[in-house]
């Protein structure tokens, strides 16, 4: 693949760096972004849908820019590249962060950071601990899940406390939810996610009992792009029957990524933005849980 969507040189000022001027006083960043992408489609449809639209990314590019605070400019690019990855169409994109004011003390013209990542299946992976040692469990579980080759995790949730929604009578969980990418194949990743449970003591005895670890492949590919895998089989179902109406999985899954969208029925119409589902439940249940001991 060669065609490309060039981007460069979209600057402002935000406040990346290790020292406190820099922080306090912000300087001016410049960013460019190369996104390899199949543009065949764009260029016999002449339809924006068919394309990315490079207005959109000089937005994100924008905001994080002049978002919140990071030290290095590699933690700049990298958000930035995850951003840029949201868009399926894009198979890999090259991010390079200018930082043409650093305090180098000595004459210079740029410094840049320039790196390059692939594109592969959004996912989301739900969390859920009520025996044991719980917030302990969610730790090892996502330092496992960061672990496992074919899967980069760029976002983890707060971890909240809920109540029991069905089964028998059983202790409150904790909840989180991980967002990422992943190379592996669905039914690879959910293999996975077994074994990670199984290590980590999950028995299964009563459907919707109490569990050590319970982790759920909540859903597998951008709603409506070309990775995402829809599937009604009993041993993975896609996406998660019941996700859209847990409080406890949408409100760490909102967390872990504002922007996400699950699908809840079919063709376009059935995709929804998981802020606006979780705006019509109930949400009494769901608290703030402890703090990330480990991840
Ligand atoms: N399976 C099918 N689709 C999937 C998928 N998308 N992700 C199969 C993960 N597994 C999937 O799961 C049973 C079978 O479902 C597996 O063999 C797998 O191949 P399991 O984990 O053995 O059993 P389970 O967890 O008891 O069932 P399930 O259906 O995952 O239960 P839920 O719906 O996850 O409910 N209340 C609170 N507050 N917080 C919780 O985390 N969790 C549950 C479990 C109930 N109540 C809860 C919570
Ligand atoms: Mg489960």
């Amino acid at each position: 693949m060669s065609d490309r969507i060039v981007l460069q040189g979209v600057s402002a000022r935000g406040t990346h760096g290790v020292l406190d001027f820099e922080k306090r006083d912000g300087q001016t960043f410049l960013v460019d972004v190369t996104m390899v992408c199949d543009l065949e489609r764009a260029g016999r449809t002449d339809a924006l849908s068919a394309t990315v639209n490079y207005a959109e990314v000089a937005d994100d590019v924008v905001a994080r820019i002049t978002g919140p605070s990071f030290d290095l400019i590699e933690r700049l690019a990298e958000v930035i590249a995850d951003e840029v990855l949201r868009h399926d169409l894009v198979e890999s994109v090259e991010v390079v962060v200018h930082k043409p004011e650093a305090p180098v003390g000595h004459p210079f013209t740029d410094v840049q950071v320039r790196l390059e990542r692939a594109n592969a299946a959004h996912v989301a992976i739900a969390l859920g601990s009520n025996l044991g040692d719980r917030g302990q469990t969610l730790g090892a579980a996502v330092q496992a899940l960061r672990g496992l080759s074919g899967l980069t995790v760029t976002s983890v949730s707060a971890i909240v406390e809920t109540d029991p929604v069905g089964g028998p009578e059983q202790p409150p969980y904790l909840n989180a939810v991980a967002v990422g990418r992943a190379s592996l194949a669905a039914d690879e990743l959910l293999a996975a996610l077994h074994a990670i449970e199984a290590e980590h003591g999950r028995t299964r005895e009563i459907r919707w009992g109490a569990r050590t670890l319970d982790l759920d492949l909540i859903q597998y590919g951008t709603p409506g792009g070309s990775r995402e895998v829809v599937s009604d089989a009993d041993e993975l179902t896609l996406p998660h029957p019941r996700a859209h109406e847990r409080a406890f999985v949408l409100v760490p899954w909102t967390d872990a990524d504002p922007r996400a969208t699950l699908r809840v029925g079919p063709g376009d119409a059935g995709i929804r933005q998981v802020a606006e589902l979780l705006a019509g439940l109930d949400r009494s249940g769901v608290r703030p849980g402890p703090r990330w001991e480990q991840q």
